[in-house]
């Protein structure tokens, strides 16, 4: 049994690809492991937040991980702001990265683009805080999709770091979890980008809070090419859009991609998007009902995040403790 971190941001709604590469595995790997579900409110300061919003969104986030099934009772979710010792575990690790690490991140480069000058530093250390989001508490496992692993294993790299300069192993090199299927969900208006809560179109999405209706219209409006479903994902290769959506189906109906295929082998899309459509609505619809239901509870939510935060206030604040011994400060 080992020890599972993982966490997102609470900048808006959830959309597939945070629940097919993220959350679905969250749910299976809390039956292994003991597992920390963090909401990265400070991770979403990068983006300047609106208060009011962010305070909807992270309630938003926790009542999405609920419903999606992630059990309170087994497993701990809370704000990673509730933790301080994030902040303070990241300083150490600030002092231990080198620049040229974190000018390789390829997420800082997409994010801030041509405004590189005007990127605040928050964005730019991102990725060290994640670091002791993961280390603070030790964990073994960080379940996420693909598009997070240069940034694990850049945690990677770092505890490596700690453990070389204070001569002690006392990080494990924590292993990056991506499943096969959905490891990376793209727009469903361009097969070569990635699902994003910040992409402008939201056609390019399905969010978990997305009636039946509106998922009908986003599958239909869906983009793809007007050849049939191929046998095999192998003579699919140059045809992104339509790999998208037989992955999404894939994953939904917990099949591999290469079954998919053989499934639908000479169907139009147009057919073939009616069972995405029916399929998709399967999965989330019941997960949009229970996410309704627990925003009209708010008691019983921040409940869960302050059980959840106690929990994790504890153990971070236990390894925190030991790691200020080891680099020199001193108790007063
Ligand atoms: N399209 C995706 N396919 C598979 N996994 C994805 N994840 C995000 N998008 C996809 C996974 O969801 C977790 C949370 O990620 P995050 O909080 O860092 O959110 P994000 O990557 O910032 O999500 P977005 O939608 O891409 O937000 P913006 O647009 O703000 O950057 C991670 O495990 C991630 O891999």
């Amino acid at each position: 049994m080992g020890r599972i971190f993982s966490g997102i941001q609470p900048t808006g709604g959830l959309h597939l690809g945070n629940y097919l590469g993220a959350i679905r595995n969250w749910v299976k790997f809390q039956d292994l492991h003991e597992s920390f579900f963090c909401i990265v409110d400070l991770h979403a300061l990068t983006t300047l937040p609106d208060p009011k919003q962010l305070r909807l969104d992270i309630r938003g986030i926790a009542a999405a991980y609920i419903a999606a099934g992630i059990d309170p009772e087994r497993s701990y979710i809370f704000p990673q702001s509730a933790v301080s010792a994030h902040c303070e575990l990241a300083w150490v690790f600030a002092c231990l990265t080198p620049l040229g690490w974190l000018n390789r991140m390829t997420q800082f480069k997409e994010k801030a683009g041509k405004q590189r000058e005007n990127a605040n530093l928050g964005l730019y250390a991102y990725p060290v805080l994640q670091a002791a989001d993961i280390l603070i508490y030790k964990a073994t496992h960080v379940p996420i999709g693909e598009d997070q692993k240069q940034h694990v294993e850049l945690a990677r790299d770092i505890a490596g770091a700690f453990n070389r300069q204070y001569g002690i192993e006392y990080f494990e090199l924590p292993v990056p979890l991506i499943l096969k299927t959905a490891a990376r969900v793209m727009s469903l208006r361009d097969g070569t980008s990635k699902m994003s809560k910040s992409d402008p179109s939201d056609y390019s999405r399905i969010h978990f809070m997305d009636d039946p209706d509106t998922i009908a219209l986003k599958v239909r409006k869906a983009k793809t090419d007007p050849d049939p479903i191929a046998g095999t994902p192998g003579a699919m290769e140059n045809r992104p859009e339509a790999l998208n959506l037989l992955g999404i189906y894939a994953a939904l109906s917990d099949q591999s991609l290469e079954e998919v295929c053989r499934q639908f082998e000479g169907s139009t899309f147009a057919l073939f998007k009616k069972n995405l459509t029916d399929q998709t609505i399967m999965v989330m619809e019941p997960i949009r009902q229970r996410i309704l239901s627990l925003l009209d509870d708010q008691t019983y939510l921040d409940t869960i995040l302050k059980k959840g935060a106690d929990k994790a206030r504890e153990l971070a604040l236990q390894h925190l403790n030991e790691i200020q011994e080891m680099v020199g400060f001193i108790k007063v």
